[in-house]
């Protein structure tokens, strides 16, 4: 097998990020070591993690053997992890990437992200609730996060620096009180939600988006039967006949051939090779415009369950 050359985007600091990465969350430890080497030894340069995902360790592990093995070296690879929501005060932001870079086996990271603007309630478990199952907050501001994560960039615990589930004016808010400004928001960005004006709103800020559950996350743990399945709505299948590809290569094609970055998850060795084969075939305008059609507002992670938050993202336009 000839593993595949995966191209990469230029950050505003220089740094190079793969357009394609493997996502992690729901990722068993038990199967995501596999999964990390399999992606690995395939042309994966760029995994996507986080605290809150409970296999750092294990993604570490698989890292780790695939450097022993000579398949890479650390610098050819591109390491996300993210800044879990119960963490947002400056003293915990530091030690919490520690914990990450401990568990990852790594000495630096290449992008750490805030996960949620959200704060939740501090020296807690990560999903601390009250008796009546309610999410308990903090009301530690976003911008004491970002200042403490700006001092990771000044320690070298991390390349670069970014945010995640921030809406515009969130952004915007940071760009106005920053000294390091962030380089990328991860978003859920698929054809139901396409987040055109996000984009446009990030890219004439130099920031880039990428594209979080680029398949509709079908294994979301609230997923109801009879909710709409991305890779089976019949207008993506036709897309996918026409160019004999499968639907998930039509979702992640029309992601990167719009400048997007996209983190799909799978501990499916066959998938995570197919998921990668996309850089052989381009859709046509025509098509890339159909599927900027199918735009509905289709949001899968709403997080409706803690809408009350004061800085809950999803209030906005974009
Ligand atoms: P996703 O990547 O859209 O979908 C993953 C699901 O699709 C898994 O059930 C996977 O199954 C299946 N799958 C993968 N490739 C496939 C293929 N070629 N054909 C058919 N099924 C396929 O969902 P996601 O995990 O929600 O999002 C991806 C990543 O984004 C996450 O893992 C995480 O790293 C990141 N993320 C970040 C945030 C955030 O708040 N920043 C939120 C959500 C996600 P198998 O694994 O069984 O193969
Ligand atoms: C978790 F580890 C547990 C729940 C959960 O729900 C929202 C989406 C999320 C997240 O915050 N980041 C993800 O990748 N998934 C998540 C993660």
């Amino acid at each position: 097998m000839m593993a595949v050359q995966i191209p990469s985007v230029t950050l505003r600091n220089g740094y190079k990020m793969p357009l394609i990465g493997l996502g992690t969350w729901k990722s068993n430890p038990g199967e995501v070591v596999e999964a990390v080497k399999n992606a690995i030894a395939c042309g994966y340069r760029h995994i996507d993690c986080a605290l809150v995902y409970g296999n750092e360790a294990e993604v570490g592990a698989a890292i780790k053997s695939k450097i022993e093995d000579g398949t890479v070296k650390r610098e050819d690879l591109f390491i996300t992890s993210k800044l879990w929501n119960t963490f947002h005060s400056k003293t915990l932001v530091i030690p919490s990437l520690k914990k990450s870079l401990t568990d990852l086996g790594l000495d630096y990271l290449d992008l750490y992200l805030i996960h949620w603007p959200m704060g939740y309630k501090e020296h807690c478990e990560l999903f601390p609730k009250d008796e009546n199952d309610k999410f308990l907050y903090s009301d530690v501001d976003y911008l004491e996060a970002w200042a403490g994560i700006e001092d990771a960039v000044d320690q070298g615990l991390t390349r670069s620096i970014g945010l995640s589930n921030f809406n515009k004016d969130q952004i915007q808010r940071i760009l106005d009180n920053c000294q390091i400004k962030p380089v990328v928001n991860q978003v859920e960005c698929h054809p139901y939600l396409n987040q055109r004006k996000l984009i446009d709103f990030c890219k004439s800020r130099d920031i880039f988006i990428t594209a979080y559950s680029p398949l509709g996350s079908p294994n979301r743990p609230w997923a109801k039967p009879g909710d709409p399945l991305l890779m089976e709505d019949p207008k993506i299948v036709a897309i996918a006949n026409k160019y004999e590809k499968t639907p998930a290569h039509i979702l992640l094609r029309y992601q990167i051939q719009r400048g997007v970055i996209a983190i799909p998850k799978s501990v499916t060795k066959s998938r995570i090779e197919s998921n990668i084969q996309v850089f052989d075939f381009a859709l046509s305008d025509e098509d890339m415009k159909a599927i900027d059609s199918f735009d509905c507002n289709g949001r899968f992670l709403h997080l409706d369950w803690v809408k009350d938050h004061k800085y809950w993202p999803f209030d906005t336009e974009f």
